[in-house]
């Protein structure tokens, strides 16, 4: 895969592409203002040395006045500068985090947005949320804070490290001889955090995708009085995840007595080996001092390094993720070689032996259909529940390839069109219904924005929803789905068969749009679809013969397989399945 080949830093690098040199003017202030925190010790050993200790001090208040001053005012000049670089630091890497978290999410929401269906069978939605929200946060946190703290750890290191040598070497070997004790504990930590955070990266996954779930299916929740059920099962994720998050605090903290043990080991190395120099005449007290202010700047990146290995590890575990998608490639793609049909469709379906397996299935789904709708002719599909009618109709707009045969709509293989020409020519009201939370008049020309107010009413009208829509209180202008107002199953089944009109396709697929509508309403949706006023080729899911009587063709599909097919009165006539339906639905000997 992909994602294994490209490290996570040089993916990371790669996006920050446009922000690299002002990234690096920050790290380059973070190691300014790190070297700068030595100049206050620096001047201050100078005060000593001069003016307080040594033989000539009280000489050298008088003589040198002048001089204490400016070393007063160089010190607190100085950390006002610091500071203001700090805050300028902070600003500039915080600009650019943003910016490249900017980035990265656009081309996530991007891949995603284009994935085949085949993709969101796969992912569950609570989980991409997580990647798109709080992983891509842990790539941001990264940039903001993690690569500067490591900056800026090593850079106060290695300052003092040079400090420390430049005033006595043998003092400041003696202090960092225990830095290698601290590297193997924390070299030890991460071995030991690593799994953990990629425990706990699952386990918020699951988490939200517990809450998406049962936030966006509450109806069904509800319906059967599982509220307690649900309310419990999330608590139990909920605990599972604080306290794997304990886990992991809780590995920190077993570690940190070691680090801390260690690091406080340097004062008193510097107490007794520096006392013991001072004694001996081979440190001056403005050096001793020097040291032991500055022991915190060895200590504190020691002690930091622990904090920046756990952050590290939980950057590692949320960008394998983000990558994941990052670099995900949906299979159904224009080909290089792809036709280019700017006109409209004539709207010529057929099924040339085609057989169809869901990648994930056992099963084939589609055994050797073939069939043709010529232009502007209608044709109905009917089946039992589960015998493959949507997994039929899914292939023609290419949601998913054919194992076997070929589709072809206009004569060519609908693998060799653009996939936008392909689609932006087929109306499709799909089976189960999804309205935006928009206005009615909005999902109404979602397919097509450029549509006039009057082209709405009229598709409206069309799928017999304009006078439910225009008793509404706001009538068009009313906003349904999550947020608005409930509407009835048959109601949105007519608004989505408005929106697949709305689009003047050259092809129209209905998947039982009218199942939940009452007969009346049916036969004028009925009437209206033949009274279209652009040419339309009609495929049309029903299980209602008052629905397919009419249809110039009516295919039975049973498990899979095209088991009669013809006009209403041949198939009646061949005393089949459908002749069985007709008897049931009619209730009369036919
Ligand atoms: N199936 C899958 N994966 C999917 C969708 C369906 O394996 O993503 C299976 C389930 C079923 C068969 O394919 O056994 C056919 O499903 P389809 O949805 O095509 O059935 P239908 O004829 O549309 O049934 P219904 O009338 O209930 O809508
Ligand atoms: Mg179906």
């Amino acid at each position: 895969m992909e994602t294994q080949k490209r490290s996570k830093m040089a993916w990371l690098w790669e996006n920050m592409k446009g922000y690299r040199a002002i990234y690096f003017i920050g790290i380059l202030g973070t190691i300014v203002y790190n070297v700068m925190q030595l100049t206050v010790p620096y001047f201050t050993q100078m005060i000593i040395d001069i003016f307080l200790t040594g033989d000539e001090a009280a000489a050298n208040l008088v003589n040198k006045r002048d001089l204490f001053f400016q070393l007063i005012i160089a010190m607190v000049g100085l950390t006002f500068l610091r500071t203001l670089i700090v805050y300028l630091v902070c600003m500039d890497v915080e600009h650019v985090s943003q910016k490249v978290l900017y980035r990265i999410r656009t081309h996530l929401f991007d891949k995603i947005e284009r994935q085949d269906m085949s993709f969101y069978n796969t992912y569950r939605t609570g989980d991409l949320m997580t990647r798109v929200t709080g992983d891509l946060d842990a790539v941001r946190h990264m940039i903001a804070w993690v690569l500067r703290s490591i900056v800026e750890s090593f850079s106060l290191l290695l300052a003092t490290t040079v400090y420390f040598f430049y005033m006595d070497w043998r003092l400041a070997l003696a202090i960092l001889a225990i830095a290698p004790f601290i590297m193997v504990v924390i070299v030890k930590f991460r071995n030991k955090v690593a799994p953990r955070h990629k425990e706990l990266r699952a386990k918020l996954s699951l988490l939200n995708t517990a809450a998406q779930e049962n936030i966006s299916g509450n109806r069904v929740v509800k319906a059967f009085a599982r509220e307690d059920y649900e309310i419990k099962k999330f608590d139990e994720c909920s605990v599972d995840f604080s306290q794997t998050n304990k886990k992991t605090a809780l590995t920190w903290i077993s570690y940190f007595p070691y680090i801390e043990t260690f690091a406080n080991l340097m004062p008193i190395v510097l107490l007794v080996v520096g006392g013991l120099f001072i004694m001996n005449g081979q440190l001056t007290m403005g050096e001793y001092v020097a040291f032991s202010s500055l022991i915190w700047a060895v200590q504190n990146p020691m002690r930091m390094l622990g904090n920046i290995m756990n952050e590290f590890q939980r950057f590692s575990a949320a960008s394998e993720k983000v990558m994941e998608i990052y670099y995900s490639e949906p299979k159904i793609v224009d080909k290089p070689e792809a036709l280019d049909l700017p006109q409209r469709f004539r709207g010529k379906v057929e099924f040339k032996n085609v057989s169809f397996q869901y990648e994930d299935g056992n099963m084939p789904v589609l055994h050797n259909i073939s069939f043709v709708a010529n232009p502007g002719e209608t044709i109905a599909i009917m089946g039992e529940t589960g015998c493959g009618k949507t997994s039929l109709i899914q292939l023609i707009p290419r949601f998913y390839e054919p194992t076997e045969g070929e589709v072809l709509v206009d004569d060519i293989n609908v693998n060799d069109m653009k996939l936008t020409q392909l689609r932006k020519n087929i109306g499709l009201a799909t089976q189960d219904v999804l309205l935006y939370s928009d206005t009615i008049d909005g999902n109404i020309a979602y397919g097509d924005s450029s549509l006039t107010k009057e082209e709405v009413e009229k598709f409206a009208k069309y799928s017999a929803a304009a006078k439910f829509i225009t008793k509404m209180p706001e009538g068009y202008d009313t906003i349904v789905g999550e947020r608005g107002v409930g509407l009835s199953g048959g109601q949105k089944q007519r608004i989505s068969l408005a929106r697949a009109l709305a689009v003047k396709p050259a092809i129209l697929i209905l998947d039982d749009t009218t199942s939940a509508v009452d007969m009346e309403t049916e036969k004028q949706i009925q009437h209206s679809l033949n009274e279209l006023d652009f040419p339309c080729t009609k495929i049309i899911i029903a299980q209602r013969i008052s629905t397919t009587k009419f249809a110039d063709k009516i295919l039975i599909i049973q498990d899979g397989r095209i088991s009669e097919s013809g006009t209403h009165e041949e198939l009646v006539a061949q005393k089949g399945y459908y002749h069985s339906l007709v008897q049931l639905q009619t209730g009369e000997e036919v």
